[in-house]
């Protein structure tokens, strides 16, 4: 196997060998490498396709389903893969119709693509998959490293925005030009693009992200009111228990309903706190607070917790002995011998969380604030626009992304403890677990306490962020980078590399970035970064960064 799609990856060069460091086997990796490479073939029939005027939701969907269930830390079980193989196969198959019937109905020459139709014999077994799938590594391309980077770069970004269009689409929303892009982008990527050809595509894969991210915080926000600014418990009370992680609100939601009346408390996990801060969620009475951490908590914390767990998304990591029995996931997500649940019939989990005993006492509350998005923010914008002028607020820094394991990633926690009281700190995403249950007070401002710490949302909501930003910087009469704002980012997988994409592709400069740079990024593509963006590693020094920003 060779994998090196997420900052994590061995020796920050790649996986290889028996297993990844996520715990991603190579007969997984292999199967993935292969299903991503059908899904390449399946997009370039419905890329030609559309373009003469035809589309096909069934096949739409699969992609989408396909490019998210490869995502880090989303799904690690073979069968499912095999699965998801079977049902591609099917899906060609219909691509390669669409194609040839909407070429007959125009009259049209079919100009089929040269890679073969049929890419294994009939009903396979897993180690015949697993085989086909090592001829698609990445080792095996045909191209040079800094290329193979830019078009793994730009997979990455696709796999991204793909797992926010899922989540739209969950909740009823689909966009035509977001799968037309998608499709159109699978099929440039199996056309050996030049360096130029690929850094353009990279950055229209950044302003597609843009889109998507706006049309998941439509779904979000038509579904469940605008976020408000929202008190979290963190502290677990008595009760029977179930804890929901990943991005999925319509999963929460599930889980809400069928608890109510059924004297079990539902905590939010990860990812899924800023569920709190949304009027249609934060209703119901037992969504009691948020349960733990970061994902890379939660074999520790998993173990403590006494009721059952569901894993709507990333990131799952493989679950100890102590409580796999525990766990159900939905969706895309899968792990081997944890319960997955496909219907919306939630009756497995409910019945693990009543069998398990519960919090058998309260804990002293504890509270933190999420609820921070662009309506909320943008409903004071005169009032901070008026704190910038008269000096009360000095400087804003967006510290965010993701979590994960490495000691380094302290560096942001440093950072956001040595931010000056004058400014203002933007999180969104589970970085913000590094600092998020850390008093930072607030502004007083015309008698108003703007809090200095205010949470965004998910990683996703980065388009929050994003409309903040172009809204001061429209009120300021400069651009995103002529404002007192500093971009500080964590990143670890593909819906990173999408949110790094949309912000370049927008414009922003000297971003920070770390822990460390992608392994997929050559020195010469780094440099290509640096010259056009501006973009930074981290320091290992936190408060040398900081003076270095704050001279902005
Ligand atoms: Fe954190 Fe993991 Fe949000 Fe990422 S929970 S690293 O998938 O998407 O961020
Ligand atoms: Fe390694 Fe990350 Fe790939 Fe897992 S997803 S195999 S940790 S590079």
């Amino acid at each position: 196997m060779f994998c090196y799609q997420c900052e994590q990856t061995q020796d920050g060069t790649g996986c290889n060998g028996l297993k990844g460091v996520c715990g991603k086997t190579s007969f997984v990796a292999s199967l993935q490498d292969l299903l991503l490479n059908v899904t390449k073939k399946i997009s370039t029939f419905t890329s030609m396709s559309r373009q003469l005027g035809t589309k096909n939701p069934e096949v739409d969907r699969f992609v989408l389903e396909s490019l998210f269930s490869t995502v880090t830390n989303v799904n690690f079980d073979e069968v499912r893969f095999k699965e998801y193989l079977q049902k591609a196969e099917s899906q060609l198959e219909k691509a390669e119709k669409d194609y040839r019937e909407v070429c007959q109905s125009k009259g049209i020459q079919p100009k089929m693509p040269t890679f073969a139709k049929s890419f294994w014999k009939a009903n396979p077994d897993l180690g015949s998959l697993i085989e086909e799938g090592k001829k698609f590594s990445i080792l095996k391309r045909n191209r040079s490293k800094d290329l193979t980077g830019i078009e793994e770069m730009i997979l990455y970004g696709i796999k991204g925005g793909a797992a926010y269009l899922e989540h739209a689409k969950v909740l009823g929303i689909e966009d035509e030009e977001a799968y037309s892009f998608m499709h159109d982008c699978l099929k440039k990527l199996t056309e050996e693009l030049s360096l130029d050809e690929l850094l353009k595509l990279a950055m229209d894969t950044g302003k597609w992200n843009f889109k998507v991210m706006e049309l998941l915080d439509k779904a979000n926000t038509q579904g469940y009111g605008d976020p408000v600014p929202t008190k979290v418990s963190i502290s677990p009370v008595a009760g029977k228990c179930i804890v929901v992680s990943g991005h999925d609100l319509y999963d929460l939601e599930l889980v809400l309903k069928q608890t109510e009346n059924k004297n079990i408390n539902v905590y939010t996990h990860g990812e899924m706190l800023p569920a709190h801060g949304y009027p249609k969620l934060k209703k119901y009475k037992h969504l009691v607070g948020n349960y733990g951490g970061a994902w890379q908590n939660q074999k520790k914390e998993f173990s403590a917790f006494p009721g059952s767990i569901l894993m709507t998304t990333n990131c799952i990591v493989p679950p100890s002995d102590a409580y796999r029995h525990r766990v159900f996931t939905r969706s895309v997500v899968g792990f081997p011998g944890v319960q997955h649940i496909l219907s919306d019939d939630l009756s497995p989990l409910i019945n693990s969380a009543l069998l398990n005993k519960g919090f058998l006492k309260d804990s002293p509350r504890k509270e933190i604030l999420v609820g921070f998005g662009h309506k909320t923010v943008l409903g004071i914008a005169d009032l901070i626009i008026d704190a910038v002028k008269s000096g009360a607020i000095k400087h804003f820094f967006l510290i965010g992304g993701c979590d994960g394991y490495e000691l380094d990633r302290n560096y942001f926690t440093d950072f956001a403890k040595r931010v000056p009281k004058d400014c203002v700190i933007l999180t969104l995403a589970c970085g913000k677990y590094r600092f998020n249950k850390l008093d930072f007070g607030t502004i007083k401002h015309k008698g108003v306490e703007i809090p200095r710490l205010l949470d965004i949302g998910q990683c996703n909501d980065s388009y929050s962020a994003i409309k903040i930003a172009v809204a001061l910087a429209e009120a300021f009469k400069t651009d995103v980078n002529g404002l007192p704002l500093s971009l500080i980012l964590s990143w670890f997988e593909q819906k990173a590399v999408a949110v790094l994409l949309t912000l370049l592709s927008l414009g922003v400069k000297n971003i920070r970035i770390g822990p460390r740079l992608p392994a997929f990024l050559t020195p010469p593509v780094v440099k290509v970064l640096v010259d056009n963006f501006g973009i930074k590693p981290i320091s290992s020094s936190p408060k040398k960064d900081l003076k270095e920003l704050l001279k902005k």
